[in-house]
């Protein structure tokens, strides 16, 4: 039956080789039968621009995900707050197509919204001040010159920053406010399913939004073990690998 898969926060890293395996396997085993796949978002534990395509630890992947497109499977890809920097480049060594965030897709009868989620932590205030910085152009712009390993070490740094402050932020203040939740169904809409990531706590909701109902489904990061959304039009179903 033709169905569609999603997958997020894999945040693959040559420190869990597992996991890259894992992705390899998945999109050889599973994603080759599907119509559609979705990524999206953090693919990357972190990507620090387009020359990283040479780096190493890489290739496995990217050669799997040039080998599903080959394939015939329609790969997907959205940024993710750690991996905005992924570009036309990566796009075309591999055969996937970069959408943004948010899409509004139609697919087996059902309207169906995408983002990474990360736009939707409003309360969170020090990141949405971060986030508006380092999503300019002219910034990227300036980034991008620098050399490659001093972009990573500044990497390096700003997640170590980073994991500070979240230590000290609230369960609440790291996930999504509603009312984002709700704004960005109504100026969608209002699709039968929300697909995101980014929050790490996999989960589906009922939103109710001006009597409407969507469901929101959050997906699940792959740090223990990898995850899917199918959907088909008998409906969607999750998966752990
Ligand atoms: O990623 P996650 O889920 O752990 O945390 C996010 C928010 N943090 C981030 C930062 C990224 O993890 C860092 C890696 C990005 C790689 C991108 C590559 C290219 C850009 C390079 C830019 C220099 O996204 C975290 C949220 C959390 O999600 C939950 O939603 O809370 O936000 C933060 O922790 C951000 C801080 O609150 C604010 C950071 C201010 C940084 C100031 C500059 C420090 C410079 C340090 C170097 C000297
Ligand atoms: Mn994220």
């Amino acid at each position: 039956m033709q169905h569609s898969i999603f997958i997020s926060d894999l945040h693959l890293c040559d420190s869990r080789p597992h996991i890259t395996d894992a992705f390899v396997l998945f999109l050889e085993q599973t994603a080759v039968n599907a119509e559609n796949l979705y990524i999206l978002g953090d693919l990357f534990e972190y990507w620090p621009g387009d020359d990283a395509i040479a780096d190493d630890f890489q290739q496995a992947s990217i050669t799997a995900l040039k080998n599903l497109s080959a394939r015939g499977v329609k790969v997907f890809f959205m940024a993710g707050n750690r991996d905005f920097l992924l570009g036309d480049a990566f796009a075309s060594a591999t055969g996937i197509t970069i959408i943004s965030d948010p899409s509004l897709l139609n697919l087996y009868a059902n309207s169906v919204l995408l983002s990474h989620g990360d736009a939707l932590c409003t309360d969170d205030v020090a990141y949405m001040a971060f986030r508006n910085k380092v999503r300019d152009a002219a910034w990227q712009q300036l980034f991008l010159s620098q050399p490659l390993s001093q972009r990573i070490d500044y990497i390096k740094q700003l997640r170590t920053k980073s994991e500070q402050e979240k230590s000290i932020k609230s369960i609440e203040i790291m996930d999504v406010n509603a009312l984002a939740v709700q704004s960005l169904i109504r100026i969608n809409h209002y699709p039968t399913l929300f697909i995101h990531g980014h929050t790490h706590r996999p989960r589906s909701h009922i939103v109710d939004c001006d009597s409407h109902i969507t469901t929101r489904i959050v997906l699940g990061d792959w740090y223990e073990h990898g995850s899917y959304l199918r959907l088909d039009k008998n409906g969607f179903q999750t998966f752990a690998l």
